[in-house]
This record gives structure tokens, sequence and C-alpha cells, in this order.
């Protein structure tokens, strides 16, 4: 019989590639000696230090798994174990890193021409250019399909209007892929730039979740957008969806690195607290919530490990997504919220950190689809039977 890694149950590491261990090492590392020690801060007076996107971009992190522009090329593990490497310190920062890689990025790189990906994406990759991501709307969150921003055709290009709300990065962002109906009713991308006029991007103050992430609206009064700055190969949802599959599987990584952070700190706590003269990791009620977190952060763990390696081979479906999506947010927001209460009062102070992820990870299970609208997808694929509308 072989031997149990209390913290690798199932020996994922093995099923890691050298390469894979090198990147999720060097992730780990700049992670926790340069993202941590400002996290606490950044928390408590709701601040993103935009220099972290620079820093990203130096560690080769932004749009790692494209392959021209200078970008890495990297697998999809291995941008997934970036993503549990960064969230395993804030969802926040996570956000930042996979809204600038797989809803910027990876849709210039996709349905951009030549050269909209030789004037965006070299500056998005080293962080230069901050980007941003709108689809959401006032009245258009779970369902997309009923925006109400409009590109109406003019001589050279467009004049787009609406309003975006909830993105991430908008109030910093320097490159903003926006989403809109065209004058045929057909969904289309475009590229809009800080300074165009009619365009601005006010920040949304007071969030008690995700705090070290700046979010914000998107406000278009009849911006002029060139016709170059349309994305020339998209005309359905099938355009931001593709964006938003890439996104979602990195949180279900992502989330993950929240969980096990949630749940290591649960350990050292209740093996260092005595309470009733024994230390509380030694009562069965403690024992089994960490048997719990551990089993389920093990199985989210090989769940995502196997749709990444369907995805290098071109066979993950959206389905598969939403499932490990759903499943890994719903599970660490439970995780992360357990930990809390087995930290007791302490659970509630910042510098234990659970409650942070507790905050954050009530957004994670709501952006990029809610853990009610991913069961609906995967209820459709089942019966047939289409619950939306
Ligand atoms: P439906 O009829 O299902 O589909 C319309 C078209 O889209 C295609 N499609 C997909 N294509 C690729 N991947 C997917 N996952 C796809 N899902 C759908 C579909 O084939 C069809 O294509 P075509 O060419 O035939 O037109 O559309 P519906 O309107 O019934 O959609 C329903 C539903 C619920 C599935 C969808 O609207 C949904 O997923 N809603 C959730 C909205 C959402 O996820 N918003 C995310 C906003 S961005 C964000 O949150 C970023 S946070 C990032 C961070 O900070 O980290
Ligand atoms: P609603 O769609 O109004 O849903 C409210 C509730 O109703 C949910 O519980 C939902 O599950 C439920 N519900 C909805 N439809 C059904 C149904 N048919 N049957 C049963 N229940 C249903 N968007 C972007 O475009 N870009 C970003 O960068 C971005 N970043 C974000 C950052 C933060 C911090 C947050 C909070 C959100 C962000 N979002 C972003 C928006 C996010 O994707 C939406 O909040 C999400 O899609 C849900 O939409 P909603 O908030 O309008 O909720």
């Amino acid at each position: 019989m072989g031997s149990f890694v209390w913290n690798d149950p199932l020996l994922l590491e093995e099923q890691l590639t050298e390469d894979e261990r090198m990147i999720r090492d060097a992730a780990h590392e700049f992670c926790q000696s340069k993202l941590m020690p400002r996290v606490l801060m950044a928390n408590r007076n709701e601040h993103f230090d935009r220099e972290i996107m620079n820093e990203f971009g130096e560690m080769g992190f932004l749009g790692a798994t494209l392959d021209s522009h200078g970008c890495a090329g990297v697998g999809y593990v291995s941008y997934g174990l970036i993503s549990r490497e960064v969230e395993r310190v804030d969802s926040g920062y996570r956000s930042a890193f996979s809204v600038q890689s797989s809803l910027v990025m990876y849709p210039i790189w996709a349905f951009g021409s030549e050269a909209q990906k030789d004037k965006f994406l070299p500056k998005l990759r080293t962080g230069e250019f901050v980007g941003c991501f709108g689809l959401t709307e006032p009245d258009a969150g779970s369902d997309p399909n009923s925006m109400r921003t409009r590109a109406k055709s003019v001589d050279g290009g467009y004049l787009v209007s609406g309003s975006k709300t909830w993105i991430s990065n908008s109030p910093i962002a320097d490159v903003f892929v926006v989403w809109a109906k065209d004058d045929e009713g057909l969904l289309r991308g475009f590229i809009l730039e800080k300074g165009m006029k009619g365009l601005t991007a006010p920040k949304i103050e007071g969030k008690m979740s995700l705090r070290p992430s700046v979010t914000g609206m998107i406000m278009m009064d009849e911006v002029f957008v060139p016709e170059e700055n349309k994305l020339p190969g998209v005309k359905s949802l099938a355009g931001p969806f593709s964006c938003l599959n890439r996104a979602r599987y990195g949180i279900a990584w992502g989330v993950m690195g929240a969980a096990e952070d949630c749940w290591h700190r649960a350990r050292d706590y209740t093996m260092g607290r005595k309470m009733f003269g024994k230390p509380l990791a030694q009562t069965q009620l403690i024992q089994k919530k960490l048997a719990d977190m551990q089993t389920e952060i093990t199985l989210g763990l090989q769940g995502v490990l196997r749709l990444g390696r369907l995805f290098d081979e071109h066979k993950a479906a959206p389905e598969m997504i939403s499932m490990m999506k759903r499943n890994n947010c719903g599970k660490a927001l439970d995780i992360a919220r357990v930990s809390r209460d087995m930290h007791g009062g302490n659970g509630i102070v910042d510098e234990y950190h659970v409650i942070r992820h507790v905050m954050n990870l009530e957004t994670v299970n709501t952006y990029e689809g809610t853990h009610d609208v991913h069961a609906l997808i995967l209820g459709r694929a089942q019966t047939g039977l289409n619950a939306f509308g």
C-alpha cells in the first residue's frame, strides 16, 4: 500500500508535468511574497494596487495560454494552477488576472483583426494596459441576451450607447471590450479606448466583497467607435460565452486555492487552540469538518485537473465547465464559512483572513453565471427542457 499525504490525498502532485510544477512553484512564491503582504490593507481600504498588473505581466501570467505576441503559450492546467495560487491569496487578485487574460486578451486574440492584436496584445501582456469586459447591464445580468446597449451604424464606424454595470477593473481600464447589439440585432464586440468622447467608468463604492479588486460601471453616451475597433469575428452570444468558458474554468481552479487556504488555517488554528483541556482538533466534530474540507477540495481539484486536460485536447464542453464552476464555487464558499466558524470570534477578524475569503466567495459564487444558473444549464443539458425565459 502507498502512504497517505494529508494535504494531497490523491497525489495530484504526481499528475502534473515537470513544467506545470515549475510554473506552479513560481506562482506560489510570487503570490506569497508579493501579494500576500498587501492584501490585508487592500481589503481594509478597498484598494487595488495598479502596479500588480505590471507584476503579473513580468511573471508572464497575463494571457499565458495564448501563443502569439510574446505570450507564454502554456497549457490550460498551468493556467489553472496559476489561478489557484493567486486566489489562495485573494479572489479579487484572481479576478484582475482572469479578466485581463480570458475576457480581454482572449477575445482580441480569437476574434480580433491582425491590427487589433498588434496594437493591444503586447501592452495587455505586460500590464502596461489594463482591460475590462462589459457584458452585464443594470437590467441584464443572468440573461445577457436582453441587453440594451446598442451600436448604431454611422459613417466610418458606430455610435455605441448604453450602460454596463459590475465591471471588474473598469475604473482603471485603458481598454474596454464591450458587447452591444447592432442595427440588425446581432451581438457584436467592440474595443473601446480610454479617453473616447462619451465614455466614463465610475467606481462602485461600498462593496463588502472582493474589496481588493476595483469594480465599476461603463457609461456610454454615443461613443464613436471606428470600424477598425469592431471585433470582426463575432456576431452572437457565442462570442462572449467562449471567453466566459475560459474564465469560468480558471475560477473553478482558483476557488480551490481559496478553499485550501481556509482549510489549512482551520487545521492550524484548531491544533493550536485548547478548549476543555485539549486541542480543538482533537474533538470529533472538528475532525469531521476537517475531513469534509479535505474530501471536497481533493475531489474538486481532481475534477478541474481532468477538465484542464480535456481543454488541452479540445474536448471541454461548456456544460463540463458549468459543472466544475458551480461545484467548486459552492463547495469553497461552504468551506470558508465552516472555517470561519471554527476560528470562533477570531474568525471575524481580517488578520485571520478567512472572513475575507467568505466575503469574496459570495461574489465568485454569483459572477460568471450564478450557482443556480449553472444548475439550469446542466438541467437543460440532461433533460432537453429549457428552464430559462
Ligand atoms: P443560449 O440560447 O443558451 O445561447 C446563445 C448562443 O450562445 C451559445 N452559447 C455558448 N457558446 C459557447 N460557450 C458557452 N458556454 C455557450 N453558452 C451558450 C449558444 O450555442 C448560442 O449560439 P448561437 O451561435 O446559436 O447563437 O442563450 P440564452 O440566452 O438562453 O442563455 C442562457 C444562459 C443562462 C446559458 C446564459 O445567458 C448564461 O450563461 N448566463 C450567465 C451570464 C454570465 O455568466 N455573465 C457573466 C458576465 S462576465 C462576469 O461575470 C465576469 S466576472 C470576472 C471576474 O471578475 O473574475
Ligand atoms: P440576477 O440575474 O438578477 O439574479 C438574481 C438571482 O436570481 C440569482 O440568485 C440568480 O441565480 C437568480 N435567477 C436568475 N435567473 C433565474 C432563473 N431563470 N431561474 C431561477 N433563478 C434565477 N459582469 C461583467 O460583464 N463583467 C465583469 O467584469 C463583471 N465583474 C463582476 C464583479 C463583481 C464584484 C460582481 C458582483 C459581478 C460582476 N459581474 C461582471 C456581473 C455578474 O456576472 C452578474 O452579477 C451575474 O451574472 C448575475 O447577474 P445579476 O447580478 O444581475 O443577478
